[in-house]
C-alpha cells in the first residue's frame, strides 16, 4: 500500500507550474496569520484557491507484488509445483507419533543421541553451526563441505522409527541426519538437500519432536530472475511434536527450505531426517 502511494507520488505530476513541479513555497508572512485570527492557512475552513492541481498518471510499468507466504498446517499431500524437472510434492502428517509416545521418545533421543557440534571455517574465520547434529548410516555424508563419518550403531528407538516411516511411505531409508535446536537462536539456513550422494529426486522423511518450529520453503527463481528471490513463492509449515513431513519428486531441485531463528523463546526441538544415500561416485548424477 505504502509502495503504491509512493509510486503514485512519483508517477503523478503537478500541473500549472514549470516542469510539472510545485512552485517553491513562500515563507509565511506574519500579517496573513493575524488576518486569519492567528490560524495557519491550512486550518482555515476555506482553503486559498490554488492553480496547482494534482494529475494522476497511471504507472506505465506493471506493478509487481511480493506474494504472501502460504501456510500448510493441515494433513495432506500437496503438489507445490510442476516444471520440466517434475512435480514437487510434500506430504504432511501431523500427529504421526501420538503425543504421549512422542514425549518419552523426545526425552530418550535428547539424552542418548551423541550430539556433536560442527564448525565451519570461511575466509579464516571459524563459526559453529547454530544447532547440534548426529549422523547414522553405513556411508559417510558430506554437506556444506564437512563430512559426517559413517555410524552404523543405530539406536533401537531410531531403528523402530525408521521402520514405522518405511511402512507408511513405502520407501527404504539407509541413513539419518539428526538435528537438535537447543533454543530459539538455533536454526538452519536456506538450502536444498541436493548433494550428489542423495541421487536424483531424493525422498526425505522428516520427523519432529519437542517445540514447534516453522519450516519455511521458497521456490528457486527462474533464470530470468538472475538469482533474485524477492518475488518467489513461499510457504510456512509449522512442524510440531510428532509430525512427519515427507518431501519428494523435484522438491529439492526446485525449492529451498530453512528453519529460521525465532524472536520469542523456544524449548528444544529434535528433527530426524531419514534419507537414502548412494555410494559415490555411483550416486553422482549430472
Ligand atoms: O529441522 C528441520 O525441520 C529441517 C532440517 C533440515 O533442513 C535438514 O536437515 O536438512
Amino acid at each position: 500500500m505504502a509502495e503504491r502511494r509512493r509510486r503514485a507520488r512519483v508517477q503523478g505530476g503537478w500541473a500549472g507550474t514549470p516542469a510539472g513541479r510545485p512552485a517553491a513555497p513562500k515563507a509565511p508572512v506574519a500579517s496573513s496569520l493575524a488576518l486569519a485570527g492567528a490560524r495557519p492557512a491550512w486550518r482555515q475552513k476555506e482553503q486559498p484557491h490554488t492553480q496547482k492541481q494534482f494529475v494522476f498518471e497511471k504507472p506505465s510499468e506493471v506493478e509487481r507484488r511480493v506474494p504472501e507466504a502460504g501456510v500448510i498446517d493441515k494433513p495432506g499431500v500437496y503438489e507445490l509445483s510442476k516444471g520440466p524437472t517434475g512435480i514437487s510434492r510434500i506430504h504432511l502428517i501431523p500427529g504421526f507419533i501420538d503425543s504421549e509416545q512422542a514425549d518419552w521418545m523426545f526425552e530418550q533421543l535428547l539424552q542418548d543421541i551423541p550430539w556433536g557440534q560442527r564448525t565451519h571455517v570461511r575466509q579464516e574465520i571459524s563459526f559453529e553451526e547454530p544447532r547440534l547434529t548426529s549422523w547414522y548410516g553405513e556411508l559417510p555424508y558430506t554437506y556444506s563441505r564437512i563430512t559426517m563419518q559413517p555410524n552404523p550403531n543405530w539406536h533401537p528407538l531410531l531403528t523402530m522409527l525408521k521402520e514405522r516411516i518405511e511402512e507408511f511411505t513405502g520407501y527404504t531409508f539407509n541413513s539419518l541426519l539428526c538435528n537438535l535446536y537447543r533454543n530459539e537462536k538455533d536454526s538452519v539456513d536456506w538450502h536444498s538437500d541436493n548433494e550428489p550422494s542423495l541421487g536424483r529426486n531424493p525422498v526425505i522423511a522428516s520427523l519432529s519432536f519437542g517445540a514447534t518450529r516453522t519450516f519455511e520453503m521458497r521456490k528457486k527463481p527462474s533464470p530470468e530472475e538472475d538469482g533474485d528471490y524477492t518475488y518467489v513463492e513461499r510457504l510456512r509449515i509449522p512442524l510440531d511434536h510428532g509430525s512427519l513431513l515427507v518431501m519428494e519428486g523435484a522438491t529439492q531441485e526446485d525449492w529451498q527450505h530453512r528453519v529460521p531463528k525465532e524472536y520469542h523463546s523456544r524449548d528444544e526441538r529434535i528433527n530426524l531426517t531419514f534419507r537414502i544415500i548412494y555410494p559415490e561416485p555411483d550416486g553422482v548424477w549430472k
